[in-house]
């Protein structure tokens, strides 16, 4: 055995295993996303609804202010934007609380809901660093049934910021 071919055997062995290992841990440290109710992102890490690489990373829909779309822009996380995917829609009353799992606190201009198109809540943090968690007590107002609510985080400091869909079932 040549030496080339005893380097490109201890890559194989050695290196690749370890790149499989590390890319989610890092990527891990990065964001936030919304546990509860489950978000789609945190149904696809939980295994509810089979997803690509957002499973690996639910904290990673990381995209420019202003979206409108679950993805956040990212191709590799279009599952997020299928709405044909059997999400697990949870019932909710005319408000409920959603719970942020941040795996990076970032300084925090806003936080905002929206729903068809309108935005039904938003929590101003001015700059503040949220704590690991966090949670909105947000009302629905008179909206009822099957929606389908967009979350988004603002970063103060970036011109980014995070989504999450959530399906609630507004009364049911
Ligand atoms: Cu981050």
């Amino acid at each position: 055995m040549n030496k080339k071919r005893r380097l490109a055997l201890a890559i194989g062995a050695g290196v690749a295993p370890l790149l499989v290992v590390t890319m989610p841990v890092s990527s891990a440290s990065a964001h936030g996303y919304i546990s509860s109710p489950p978000s789609r992102q945190a149904q696809c890490a939980a295994g509810t609804v089979e997803c690509g690489p957002i499973k690996w990373e639910p904290q990673s829909v990381e995209g420019p202010k202003g979206l409108t779309s679950c993805s956040g822009g990212n191709s590799q996380f279009a599952d997020l934007d299928d709405d044909s995917k059997g999400w697990k829609v949870t019932p909710v009353g005319s408000s409920t609380s959603f719970n942020w799992r941040l795996t990076a606190r970032h300084a925090t201009s806003t936080w905002q809901y929206f729903v068809g198109g309108n935005k039904i809540a938003e929590f101003n943090d001015n700059g503040a660093t949220p704590g690991s968690t966090v949670t909105h007590q947000v009302n629905f107002g008179g909206l009822s049934g099957k929606q389908k609510v967009l979350a988004v985080w603002n970063i103060a400091d970036t011109a980014n910021a995070f989504y999450a869909c959530v399906d609630v079932n507004i009364g049911g």
